[in-house]
């Protein structure tokens, strides 16, 4: 299998995260460059049918994308460690906060960020209002996350899930902007710390140089 990847991107990234989580090292990365338009070539979109990443290429040349679509194939392949649930409840509750997730945190801030950050201009038509306001939203529902982690450990329960990795590479995505969590959500900052101390927060991530 070959994983179409590109380093800095938030919906690649909880691929990648995923595949740490689960220690699977034998899908090959094929790393694009967005910005040189690499993921637009006409080979490439007639596999994935559309000009984005991620995409999962299986062996027998079934081409998968959506991130949320590969983890699930993933986990059919790798089943553990569990990151989307086992019981009837457990698996309706874990779609319910990584839904929230992308829908409240990481989709407005990557609307954000394409809007906002002079370097996506090479990708997005910018209106730089329309950053805002999806930046302002993403702040506010980071209030609703702040609650559900004062009586929770992780967002769905008490074992990080895929709804913590779409929430968190969703609001990391914001450092491109300098976007920083609200100082008056304890219970967000407890979690966001737990996340970026697993080792697979570091999985496909430019190293930066120490400070
Ligand atoms: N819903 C898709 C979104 C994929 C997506 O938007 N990928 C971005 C990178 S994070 C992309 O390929 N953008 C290319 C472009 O805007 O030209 C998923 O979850 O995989």
């Amino acid at each position: 299998m070959k994983l179409y990847d590109t380093p800095l991107a938030p919906n690649p990234r909880r691929v990648r995260w995923f595949m740490a989580e689960k220690g699977i090292d034998d899908i090959e990365i094929v790393t694009l460059n967005l910005m040189q338009g690499e993921h637009k070539t006409p080979d490439y979109v007639a596999k994935a049918g559309l000009a984005n990443v991620p995409m999962l290429e299986l062996d027998d040349g079934t081409c998968i994308t959506e991130s949320i679509a590969i983890c699930r194939y993933l986990e059919s392949r790798y089943p553990e460690p569990n990151l989307f649930g086992r019981t009837p409840e457990e698996i309706a509750f874990i779609e319910m906060w990584t839904r929230r997730a992308e829908m409240l945190v990481a989709t407005p801030v990557m609307i954000g960020v394409r809007h906002t950050h002079p370097a996506m201009g090479a990708l997005e038509q910018q209106v730089p209002a329309i950053g805002e306001h999806n930046l302002t939203s993403a702040t506010r529902a980071l209030k609703v996350l702040d609650r559900r982690l004062a009586e929770s450990e992780w967002l769905a329960g008490d074992r990080l899930t895929i709804a913590d990795i779409v929430a968190f590479v969703g609001i990391d995505f914001g450092r491109m902007i300098k976007f920083k969590l609200p100082e008056d959500l304890p219970h967000v900052a407890r979690w966001a710390e737990a996340m970026r101390s697993r080792p697979a927060a570091q999985a496909g991530m430019p190293q930066r140089a120490p400070a």
